[in-house]
């Protein structure tokens, strides 16, 4: 299969999908639908919901059973970036090539845009027909990746534990939760969609683990910051080949039906954005 080609494909559905999905800037609150639309539309990988629809398909499901979820996922990634540049976080003025939420609409409403994404969020992971047993699995599953055992936990290591207190353990529990909790979420999310049987979800969730590590890992080498400080460039790399390669081991039961899971864990390692 050709990597590039398939995440074309799936950025495109996902795309629009999400333009269908967000409320449109004449519907009111009009300035803050333009401002949910302006931190999600454009530029961006689609890593998170791109993995949901691979990971539902390589558990047998259609694509399709996966895409709100799948725009859920990336909601959420576009209100952690929002919060992330608040003047009280990262304090950033520009995000994906343009000026950053809060810059273009003020503080205020940057705070507000992200808690609207967040919550639209669960409301997206309610439709589809998918019965309220699989739909209450999903929003846990969702709900832990992002709360304070996950993605909120993580951010809040980061900003509190001082750097002199940086050890290898706390760098592990912020790799693991602050960005790596909702990239394994997205997997076990598209798994649970795709209704896997417990031996192909725990195989998708060993996959999820090791790709949400690998992806904040090669972050660090990419920025030259965290694990890449306490570690070293080199120690960093060869445990980033060495969990890609237990990644793309854990689905290679699944065959021909994973192939894009594979592809992907490569091109999380070898990713230069
Ligand atoms: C504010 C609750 C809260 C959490 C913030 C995810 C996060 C925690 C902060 C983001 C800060 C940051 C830039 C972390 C590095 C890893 C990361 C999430 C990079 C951006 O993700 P990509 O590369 O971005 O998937 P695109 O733009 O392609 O979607």
């Amino acid at each position: 299969m050709n990597l590039n080609t398939y995440l074309k494909q799936r950025q495109t559905l996902v795309n629009r999908a999400l333009e269908r999905y967000l409320p449109p800037p004449y519907f009111a609150p009009g300035r803050l639908h333009e401002a949910m639309r302006y931190s999600v539309l454009g530029e961006g990988k689609r890593i998170r919901p791109v993995l949901a629809l691979a990971a539902c398909e390589a558990a047998g499901g259609k694509a399709s059973d996966a895409l709100h979820a799948a725009c859920a996922l990336e909601l959420i990634h576009a209100y952690s970036l929002v919060h992330d540049d608040l003047p009280a976080m990262d304090d950033d003025d520009f995000r994906r090539g343009k000026l950053s939420c809060h810059k273009k609409f003020g503080e205020a409403l940057g705070i507000l845009t992200g808690d609207a994404l967040l919550t639209y969020a669960f409301d997206l992971l309610t439709r589809a027909n998918h019965g309220a047993s699989v739909h209450l699995r999903v929003i846990r599953e969702v709900a832990e990746a992002i709360g304070t055992e996950g993605m909120v936990g993580g951010q809040v290591a980061d900003i509190t534990i001082p750097r002199a207190k940086l050890d290898a353990r706390a760098m592990e529990f912020i790799n693991t939760r602050k960005t790596g909790a909702l990239i394994s979420g997205s997997v076990r999310v598209g798994a649970l969609l795709g209704r896997a049987t417990p031996t192909v979800y725990s195989a998708l969730r060993r996959y999820g683990d090791r790709v949400g590590l690998v992806f904040q890992l090669v972050d660090d080498l990419l920025d030259k910051d965290g694990a890449v400080r306490l570690h070293g460039k080199e120690k960093v790399w060869q445990r980033a080949e060495r969990l890609t390669q237990e990644a793309v081991a854990a689905v290679r039961p699944l065959g021909v039906r994973a192939e894009p899971l594979r592809e992907l864990a490569r091109f999380i390692l070898t990713r230069s954005s």
